[in-house]
């Protein structure tokens, strides 16, 4: 019997087999958790209906997470296959990308500070309000994913890093918030990743390459890696575990310095 046995997820980010949503949903269906799925729009539906089949899901819904009509309407729908939810995981950013390169300064605009906001930290708190209810009266989980630009300066991070920082800060009031209902919010903080989200990325190549080079493990991490530590926070096992972001890095968040 799997450690997610039992347990009902929604899984709102999944894009291609790349996404770590995708790494996220392989392994909490390994350990037995059923599963439904968003898709961002029409352009996404077929890919994500043919992987969430794939995963013994026939569970989709479309969602913009910057409409709360889409979000009331994934809950609404949810509640006619299942009469409770376990765990929701967030997996969606966004910002402008022109704010992803150059001088923060010069490229941050009230409107894209905003939207990266609104798309990349508010909406884990607004699909948590959407969901409060079916959640109630279990260990109920939520997961959101992170980056080390949140804490610490990644050129060209930019109004992502402001909007990670944020998302940070909500995963800990969230914790605060619903703690008394039995429901644990935490991040991971993942190492980085070649998914759609990484591709127009210039100088991707080279984060990748200082982290392999640096980083303790001496090598970048995997979907696979974020999948397993997101299932397990969002398992019983992780009863204690609440308003934290864990690094799933290879150890890169603990460098001071490296020369040899
Ligand atoms: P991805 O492109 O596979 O996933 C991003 C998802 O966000 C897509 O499914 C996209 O449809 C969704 N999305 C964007 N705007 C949306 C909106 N308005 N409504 C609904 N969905 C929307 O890329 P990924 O790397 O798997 O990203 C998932 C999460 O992981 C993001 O929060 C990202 O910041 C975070 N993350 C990524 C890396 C990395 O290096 N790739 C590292 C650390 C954290
Ligand atoms: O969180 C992210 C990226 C999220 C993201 C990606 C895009 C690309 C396409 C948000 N919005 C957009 N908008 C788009 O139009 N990561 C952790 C990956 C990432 O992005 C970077 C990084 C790393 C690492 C941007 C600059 C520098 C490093």
């Amino acid at each position: 019997m799997g450690f997610l046995s039992g347990k009902k997820a929604l899984i709102v980010g999944l894009a291609s087999k790349r996404s770590i949503a995708w790494g996220i949903a392989q392994a909490m269906h390994r350990e037995g958790a059923e599963l439904a799925f968003t898709f961002q729009n029409e352009k996404l539906q077929d890919r994500v209906e043919k992987m969430a089949g794939e995963l013994d899901s026939e569970i989709t819904f479309p969602c913009d997470v910057a409409s709360d009509e889409q979000i009331d309407a994934v809950f609404e729908g949810l509640d006619n296959y299942w009469d409770h939810l376990d765990i929701i995981v967030h997996s969606v950013a966004f910002a402008n990308k022109e704010e992803l390169e150059g001088d923060y300064l010069d490229k941050v605009t009230r409107k894209g500070f905003a939207l990266a906001q609104d798309i990349s930290s508010y909406s884990l708190t607004a699909l948590a309000k959407a969901g409060r209810n079916m959640m109630q009266g279990r260990n109920g989980a939520i997961i959101t994913l992170s980056y080390y630009g949140a804490e610490k300066i990644v050129p060209n991070y930019n109004t992502m890093g402001v909007a990670k920082a944020s998302l940070e800060a909500n995963v800990r009031y969230m914790a605060y918030a619903m703690g008394a209902e039995g429901i644990r919010v935490n991040a991971i903080s993942a190492g980085p990743l070649r998914t759609l989200a990484a591709a127009g990325i210039s100088q991707f190549r080279k984060i990748g390459e200082h982290v392999e080079k640096n980083a303790p493990i001496q090598r970048n991490i995997t979907i696979e890696e974020v999948g397993n530590a997101a299932a397990f926070l969002c398992s019983d096992l992780a009863s204690g575990i609440t308003g934290e972001v864990m690094h799933v890095d290879g150890g890169y968040n603990i460098l001071g310095m490296t020369y040899k």
